[in-house]
């Protein structure tokens, strides 16, 4: 319920979409990857005796942990197994196009080197070294946008900070004195010292007006004018629209947005979940966002190692060799031109129609409703292999091979010319 609030709030059809520089790589990009990682993936779902499942980068909240406690994790979080270039190669190779990766979480800990505050990995942990930095230039080397995720209202390191009423229970918070000695000066860092950002990812909105939102927003963009923001920026403000955890919207929506999904059952890593997406999943819901026109950004959490869970690595991978045959009916596609089928989903592009399909028909012949423009060739996607086509006034019915490429989801490419 909480989430279906939120993401009404999160934006409105007016604010978002306005023409944006931003908006040319992200409406054909498609396919983006989160990254969730700080104290809480060294903690791994586990404080002190008790262990938790889900959201674990929630575990500060959950736990009751008291600030000055959790700030000790970061004595022993030393990510020695950390490589940016491994990293954006892993990225690459499964087809992504972007590359979101949390600064800073609500826990409140500084994943970059800031000057803000000596609760960060440079200054707070053994390891000295801003992965950050790394991380940005080597996604760049890669030829992915990066972006950052920034909580600016929860902080549950900070007095002042939103959302920890465990610890600081009987303060009256100056949020404003937290986002202009935290928030915003962090926010510039992050926007002035890692090169041009394709996304500053805002979540969970609070603490200010809607002018105080704008006048926050103009500081911000003066700095990066080509960076996208995203809807939880607060009052309606975001570039493009963000629904809310692991939802799709029901039909095709206009203009550009964005699912966020888990690839397990956490955003932050949980050392007792194995519930990992398989590459057939991460394949379909792929092409069902995008048969409604929207960009998945899927979710990884690295544990405190810097290792990404070895499914995440494997079932990315597949994904990407999914995306060697078929990506042309993925990136730079718009909402499908035929809906949502007992078969499979459709994208298209100018002229063409793809259709995804995921369960064969018993009877092998595939019944498409609606095409009425005039069909010039049917063919197997990324093959030069046609299959028979019977056009009429209602349905065309497509003969399918014996012989079938994919189960998960093999598409087949429609070219038409005229109206449809
Ligand atoms: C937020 C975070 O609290 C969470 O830990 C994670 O980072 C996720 C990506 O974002 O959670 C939200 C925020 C907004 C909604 C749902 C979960 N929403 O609008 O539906």
């Amino acid at each position: 319920a909480m989430q279906a609030q939120d993401m009404q709030q999160g934006w409105n059809k007016e604010a978002v979409n306005k023409p944006h520089p931003g908006l040319n790589w992200f409406s054909s990009a498609k396919f983006g990857l989160f990254i969730h990682w700080g104290l809480y993936s060294e903690l791994g779902g586990k404080w002190k005796d008790s262990s938790y499942y889900g959201s674990g980068e929630w575990i500060m909240q959950r736990a009751k942990a008291p600030a000055g406690e959790y700030a000790k994790v970061a004595a022993s979080f030393n990510p020695t197994g950390f490589n940016a270039a491994q990293w954006a190669a892993r990225a690459k190779a499964a087809g992504i196009k972007y590359l979101v990766i949390t600064a800073k979480h609500h826990e409140g800990f500084s994943m970059f080197d800031s000057r803000v505050t000596d609760f960060d990995i440079v200054d707070a942990t053994p390891y000295h070294k801003d992965p950050m930095k790394e991380l940005a230039d080597a996604c760049r080397k890669e030829g992915l946008q990066f972006g950052f995720y920034y909580s600016q209202f929860l902080d549950w390191h900070e007095p002042d900070g939103g959302g920890n009423n465990w610890d600081f229970k009987n303060r009256k918070k100056d949020y404003r004195q937290y986002y202009q000695s935290k928030s915003i000066p962090q926010l510039k860092e992050l926007l002035n010292n890692y090169g041009p950002l394709g996304i500053i990812w805002f979540d969970m909105p609070g603490g200010l007006s809607e002018q105080e939102t704008k006048q926050m927003i103009d500081s911000l963009k003066a700095i990066q004018p080509s960076c996208l923001f995203s809807s939880r920026v607060g009052h309606g403000l975001g570039d493009y629209i963000d629904f809310g955890d692991s939802e799709l919207p029901p039909t095709p929506i206009e203009g550009a947005w964005e699912s966020i999904y888990t690839h397990n059952d956490s955003w932050g890593y949980i050392r007792h979940d194995m519930n990992f997406k398989s590459p057939a999943e991460i394949i379909r819901l792929l092409s069902s966002v995008a048969s409604k026109g929207g960009n998945l950004m899927l979710n990884v959490g690295p544990d405190g190692k810097g290792e990404w869970p070895a499914y995440s690595i494997k079932y990315l991978e597949e994904t990407g060799k999914w995306l060697q045959q078929y990506g042309e009916s993925i990136y730079g596609t718009t909402h499908g031109i035929i809906p949502a089928q007992p078969w499979g989903v459709t994208t298209s592009k100018p002229g063409k129609v793809f259709l995804h399909v995921w369960q064969l028909p018993d009877n092998g012949q595939l019944r498409v409703p609606g095409l009425t423009a005039r069909i010039n060739s049917v063919t197997l996607l990324g093959t030069a292999i046609a299959l028979p086509w019977k056009q009429s006034a209602d349905e065309t019915v497509i003969t399918l091979p014996a012989e079938w490429p994919d189960k998960r989801n093999t598409v087949i490419q429609v070219e038409y010319s005229g109206q449809q």
